[in-house]
């Protein structure tokens, strides 16, 4: 059946027999490709069904589905034209893991970070309908995502808006591990409400919502039954905000997804489809274990077994760090914003129940709750992927930094990140938090220094963020000193060698993971008859300026090198000193990220495209 399918029209002319046994072939199809290419497998294997119905009722690309976070447009990217290039899924220059609008028309918005369907949505059926023109809207998104604040923002203006649009409630039960919080208690009580099926939906509701019709017939009646309703179906605060409610559907079932579908298509006023589907559906091994499988690394389909071993890697390394000092001090709490495994705080979570805080993708709100928790005394520390601290900027500087509040601030996944291209990339950090006053900013170099920043940022009392890279620390270059950190002072990883004195003198600073890259480059340039140092910054802020301004004064040349961007991180720095300092006649040269959003690819093919 794949075979046949190159466009959605293919999809339209099959039965639904057809249908059913192209699902089969697509999930087929996703598990030979993410078991070599790795990537979102138990949200993609969820959402087949649902894909398959919804471009079998709506038209790309002049109807827009929107897809919140956009982890699980596989199968969308199989029915619109992109089957065969799904091989090189998030592979450098191949297709993405996520929507782009370059790769296809039938990608009408670029999506990666969680909660921004709906208003997309809201802003794309605004502007149809003041240019006259009638497609439809439809925003994807899933309960995990709905936990966003700005998913919530775009409910509450949607519902006002009374607009014509539909958004897809894709309800798993599951973020990336189970769902929480009260969103996720009210939607368990919509999910024990009979399915919908064509043969028991009231269409009275459905003919009250067109503006003329049926009105004076269903509106007693409508009135009565809202009332016995909202003592028993909790389904009413949608109604309440404006929506039409309809389901919930049975997700894995086409032809009923395809019925409410064209339902929905006939309310003109926002519409909300309740969908109920299982996260790895059709897979055993991810249904049993969806949180392992929500984004993996290539695996043995047979086992599931990852075909690389996992190992250490910083996440575990702060991780355990952190539970070792809870130990020692009561007043230390965790908070994740849905991502206990990816940050490495599972153990914490079973070792201090009481002192770990998953808040759902509500990186604004674990950043205020950080906030409130250490002005009264408490010692949060809140792990949080560099590219999702975007989203808590302003937390941070309104609710941390001006009332310089002790919230330790761990950025994981800082500086390239690779295949997930784009949105997820760790770049920018370095450049927005220097920018805020009163934050400390540090990097280790390897695992060792992480441990003692850690243990150094309990005891300062002070906001600080500490970055860290994906993965482990380089596994050629081993350091075996390791002194003790103080506030704002680097220490000299590599001295310049006596007995080349007479030569040209090159000071090399870095910082974080990319201090090996600096021995790396000195070692090379020594081969070459140069005398090199090596300094590891280890605070981008306060920034150490003697030892700074010491060594570009016995150098004729400085280079730079970081795992961040080329605008307001640490060659920024530096040449704001040499500036500010006078100190003409240097030569600096630096290896940063351009000025550009980095694609998807290797992390070793990323550095050695622009470094
Ligand atoms: C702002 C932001 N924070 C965190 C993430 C990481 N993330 C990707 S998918 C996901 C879970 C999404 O759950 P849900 O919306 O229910 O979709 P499902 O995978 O269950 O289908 C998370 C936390 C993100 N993409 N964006």
């Amino acid at each position: 059946m794949l075979e046949k399918i190159n466009s959605p029209d293919d999809v339209k002319k099959l039965n639904e027999q057809e249908k059913e046994q192209l699902a089969e072939e697509i999930r087929k199809y996703i598990l030979e490709v993410v078991s070599k290419n790795g990537g979102h497998l138990a949200s993609n294997l969820g959402v087949v069904e649902l894909t398959i119905a919804l471009h079998s009722v709506f038209n790309v690309p002049k109807d827009k589905i929107i897809w919140d976070v956009g982890h699980q447009t596989y199968v969308h990217k199989i029915l619109t034209g992109r089957k065969d290039e799904l091989k090189t899924l998030r592979k450098l220059n191949g297709i993405a893991g996520f929507p782009k609008t370059r790769e296809s028309e039938s990608d009408c918005f670029d999506t990666g970070h969680s909660s921004t369907s709906i208003s997309v949505a809201l802003g794309m059926a605004r502007a149809r309908n003041l240019k006259g023109e009638d497609h439809s809207v439809i925003a994807v998104i899933g309960d995990g995502a709905l936990t966003g604040g700005m998913a919530l923002e775009g409910l509450n203006d949607v519902g006002f808006s009374k607009c014509k649009m539909t958004v897809i409630l894709n309800d798993n039960e599951m973020s990336i591990s189970p769902n929480l919080g009260g969103l996720n208690k009210f939607l368990s009580k919509l999910r024990t409400k009979k399915l919908y099926t064509k043969s028991n939906i009231s269409a009275k509701k459905i003919i009250w919502k067109i503006p003329g019709v049926g009105k004076p017939i269903v509106k007693i009646v409508q009135r009565v039954k809202r009332s016995i309703k909202q003592l028993i179906i909790p389904k009413m605060f949608f109604e309440d905000i404006g929506f039409t409610y309809l389901g919930p559907v049975d997700g894995h079932n086409i032809k009923e997804l395809e019925n409410i579908l064209n339902l929905s298509k006939q309310v003109e006023t926002p519409v909300l489809i309740h969908v109920l589907t299982k996260k790895g559906k059709g897979y055993e091994i991810a249904e049993n274990s969806p949180d392992k499988f929500h984004a993996t690394g290539p695996f043995n389909i047979e086992t599931g077994e990852a075909k690389s071993p996992k190992e250490q890697d910083y996440s575990k390394i702060f991780g355990n760090k952190l539970i070792e000092l809870a130990e020692k001090n009561k007043n230390i709490v965790a908070i994740t914003a849905s991502m206990k495994d990816g940050t490495g705080l599972a153990e914490f979570q079973r070792k201090f129940p009481e002192r770990f805080f998953d808040v759902g993708i509500a990186e604004q709100h674990a950043i205020t709750l950080a906030a409130g928790m250490a002005k009264e005394g408490l010692i949060p520390v809140v792990p949080i992927y560099s590219s999702f601290y975007q989203r808590a900027y302003d937390q941070v500087i309104h609710d941390v930094a001006i009332q310089s509040l002790p919230v330790i601030m761990c950025v994981d996944r800082a500086g390239i990140v690779g295949a997930d291209g784009e949105t997820h990339q760790g770049l920018l950090d370095m450049a927005f938090f220097r920018l805020v006053p009163n934050l400390n900013i540090m990097a280790p170099k390897d695992f060792k220094e992480l441990e003692q920043m850690l243990e150094f940022a309990i005891d300062l009392k002070k906001p600080i963020v500490i970055r860290y890279p994906r993965g482990g620390e380089d596994k050629e270059i081993k350091f075996s000193n390791h002194n003790k950190i103080e506030i704002g002072k680097a220490e000299i990883v590599k001295e310049f060698s006596e007995s080349k004195e007479q030569q040209d003198k090159i000071t090399i600073i870095t910082i974080g993971k990319t201090v090996t890259k600096g021995m790396r480059v000195a070692k090379a340039l020594e081969e070459d008859g140069k005398n090199v140092q090596v300094i590891n910054m280890r605070f981008l802020k306060p920034i150490d300026r003697n030892t700074v301004i010491e060594a570009i004064k016995q150098s004729q040349k400085v280079i730079t090198i970081e795992d961040g961007t080329i605008i307001g991180g640490l060659s920024t720095a530096i040449k704001e000193i040499i500036a500010e300092e006078n100190l003409a006649n240097i030569q600096i040269e630096s290896h940063a990220y351009p000025d550009k959003f980095i694609e998807q690819g290797s992390p070793q093919e990323l550095e050695n495209k622009y470094w």
